[in-house]
């Protein structure tokens, strides 16, 4: 469906969407409705909130401002990445299909397996970057492509418009996982997606200082039953979390051009440098997703996976333990570098056939490229790769 057109800009609508000053007291900022319950006048007389499971303002203000950051006119506010995704699937019934891009999270695979599956929906994965075999994937039961990209994390680009043409014309609803690429640098409804889901823990909130997640649409029959299981099974975000989040979106389109160039060098640096292998980064122009990715998005990202030239799992190991400025941690999006071990930490919960079957070699390192100065970046990467 066709988002509206915005009156302002990217960067206007990061400061501003959702949120105007506090009627009560002029407050610029969204106050943090720090509530549980609203007082009614008389039963069912209210202004607009009853029980803070279903609404809080703080919410209310983050949920304006992600859809309208994602041209959506639904923004619903979960409280994690995996609570957005998990509703999404709740909406499907048992003996539906889904059909999902082979490279993701790990804890979306071990959502769809672990949780959906027992319930009877199930999860077929396969390389999205083919459409044959996406086609072939699809069966009289498939309800959702799940699309992430770019991918997590081999940083594969799938095309979002031609997989959109692909399910709507076998009546399937697409959802996109934008965690990676943000609305700044790609908005899947305008591509034809149905659902826009993202882990707000990363480059939304910014800062590595909360754990949330969204869903975005302008489908009314979607933003409806998920409103419903809000309420009803209630993953919701707190307000102090929806404040920091806000908080995060205000500096979005600044922060995602610094990742992005910061990430260009880097791995410039790494493909040029003779210890490594192969580098994959979208924005490098050998790179199987780059006339894609500069069709479909703005820049290319913060993140840069690589493996070592012989793959040694070891000496990956040691160039792991031996950045400083990178930190060996999970997550990824915040303003501070982090260097992460896709097999034993991310995506450990992905059987190590699958993993190896996507193409997720054990030696793989990912990088999460902040916004700190880039030479010293450079720098501790190279003092990490001279010691292997
Ligand atoms: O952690 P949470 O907010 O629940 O979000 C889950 C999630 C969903 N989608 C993508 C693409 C993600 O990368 C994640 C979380 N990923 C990590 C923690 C990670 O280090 O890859």
């Amino acid at each position: 469906m066709q988002a509206s057109r915005p009156r302002y800009g990217f960067g206007t609508q990061a400061v501003h969407a959702g949120q105007t000053p506090d009627p009560a007291t002029g407050a610029i900022m969204p106050p943090i409705y720090q509530t549980s319950t609203y007082v009614q006048r008389a039963p069912g007389d209210h202004q607009g909130y009853e029980y803070a499971r279903v609404s809080n303002p703080t919410r209310t203000a983050l949920e304006g401002n992600l859809a309208a950051l994602e041209g959506a006119r639904h923004g619903i506010a979960f409280a994690s990445g995996v609570a957005a995704t998990d509703a999404v699937v709740r909406c499907l019934r048992p003996g539906d299909h889904l059909v999902a891009s082979e490279d993701l999270y790990g804890g979306t695979y071990r959502l769809f397996r672990q949780v959906f599956e027992p319930f009877g929906i199930h999860a077929t994965f396969v390389d999205m970057t083919d459409l044959d075999a996406v086609e072939q994937a699809l069966t009289p039961a498939t309800k959702l492509l799940w699309i992430e990209t770019p991918t997590n994390p081999l940083l594969r680009i799938l095309d979002i418009r031609a997989l959109s043409e692909l399910a709507h014309a076998h009546g399937i609803d697409v959802a996109v996982d934008n965690t990676f690429a943000t609305p700044y640098l790609q908005q899947p409804l305008s591509l034809g997606a149905d659902l826009v889901v993202h882990s707000t823990t990363k480059y939304l909130g910014g800062h590595s200082d909360l754990i949330g997640g969204a869903v975005c649409t302008s489908r009314d029959d979607w933003a409806e039953r998920l409103r419903f299981l809000v309420k009803t099974v209630g993953a919701v975000p707190g307000p102090m979390d929806c404040f920091l989040t806000l908080r995060g979106t205000k500096t979005l389109h600044l922060r995602m051009e610094r990742h992005a160039e910061n990430a260009r060098r880097v791995a410039e640096f790494l493909a040029g440098h003779p210890k490594v292998g192969r580098v994959y980064y979208p924005g490098l122009p050998g790179d199987p997703g780059h006339a894609l990715a500069r069709r479909q998005m703005r820049a290319f990202g913060g993140m840069v996976s690589f493996v070592l030239k012989d793959e040694s799992l070891e000496k990956a190991v040691r160039v792991l333990s031996g950045t400083h400025v990178f930190a060996l941690a999970e997550s990824l999006g915040g303003v501070e570098s982090l260097i992460n071990h896709p097999a034993t930490m991310t995506h450990a919960s992905i059987p190590r056939e699958d993993r190896l079957r996507a193409g997720l070699s054990d030696a793989l390192i990912r990088l999460s490229v902040g916004i700190e100065e880039v030479d010293d970046l450079l720098a501790d990467l190279d003092q990490a790769l001279a010691a292997v």
